[in-house]
């Protein structure tokens, strides 16, 4: 099997441990390299937790997640480390150096790495402007820098393992408008062979996906591309208005 991060859900379900009631039911989609698949639903729809699985945070109740062909449940941990990288959706910066924060899931990378990473997630400017750029501390819960510097420096973090998969839950909401299409593009520039999977809220950061899945209730009630959903869909055309 080529490690190329081809993702496929079939008919998932899952609950969480100890809750009777699904939070997902009979979730069926593939993600193929090269590819953006974006998810978007209302708060508790499932999507955090669909995301989730990928990484084996949680396992299926039934149906299969397969990373590159194989059930997730039969790869080693590594395996799936080195092939998926997920931004969550309240991204943690560990107290340390900012240098620290990007090696987390790389040590050897290279300075040039962590700064071709930090450009492409518009974070190299603002570190750049710091004192002790790379060297900066972050304090405890990363409270010394905001939501959105946040957000991309853990983007970034992402980058530096240069994944075949990327889960970005929400990972742009706190960025405004124009740096978010920037950051969009130049991820896409950088990891044109990258399986892309997106949640998000706001419909300029889904907008272009190759295939959007609009989750409701723990089921994906619709999916397509923006144009045919805002044509079929009435829960995404609610979401689209809103
Ligand atoms: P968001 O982030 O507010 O837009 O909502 P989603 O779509 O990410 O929803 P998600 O997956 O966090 O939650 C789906 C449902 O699962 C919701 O009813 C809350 C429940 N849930 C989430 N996390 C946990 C958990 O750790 N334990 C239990 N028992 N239930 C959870
Ligand atoms: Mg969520």
């Amino acid at each position: 099997v080529k490690k190329t991060g081809h993702v496929e859900f079939r008919n998932v379900s899952f609950a969480y441990p100890g809750a009777e009631a699904p939070v997902l039911s009979d979730i069926s989609f593939t993600a193929e390299p090269g590819q953006t698949v974006a998810i978007i639903g209302s708060t508790g729809a499932g999507k955090t937790s669909l995301l989730a699985l990928l990484p084996r945070l949680y396992d299926a109740a039934s149906g299969e997640v397969l990373l590159d062909g194989v059930p997730v449940t039969k790869l080693d941990r590594s395996e799936i480390t080195q092939r998926v990288a997920m931004v969550p959706q309240r991204p943690y910066l560990f107290s340390g150096s900012i240098e620290h924060n990007l090696r987390f899931g790389r040590p050897e990378a290279t300075d040039e790495q962590l700064w071709d990473a930090l450009t492409v997630a518009q974070a190299a400017d603002f570190v750049r402007e710091k004192k002790n750029g790379l060297g900066s501390r972050i304090a405890q819960g990363g409270t010394n820098v905001s939501g959105g510097q946040r957000q991309r420096l853990c983007i970034a973090r992402a980058l530096v393992t240069e994944p075949k998969v990327f889960l970005f839950d929400d990972s742009f909401s706190a960025l405004d408008v124009a740096t978010d299409a920037r950051l969009r593009r130049a991820l896409k520039a950088k990891t044109a062979d990258a399986t892309v999977i997106i949640v998000g809220q706001r419909v300029s950061t889904i907008a272009d996906a190759d295939q959007i899945l609009v989750l409701d209730n723990g089921r994906i009630v619709d999916r397509g591309t923006h144009e045919e959903l805002l044509e079929t869909s009435s829960t995404y055309q609610e979401i689209v208005e809103s």
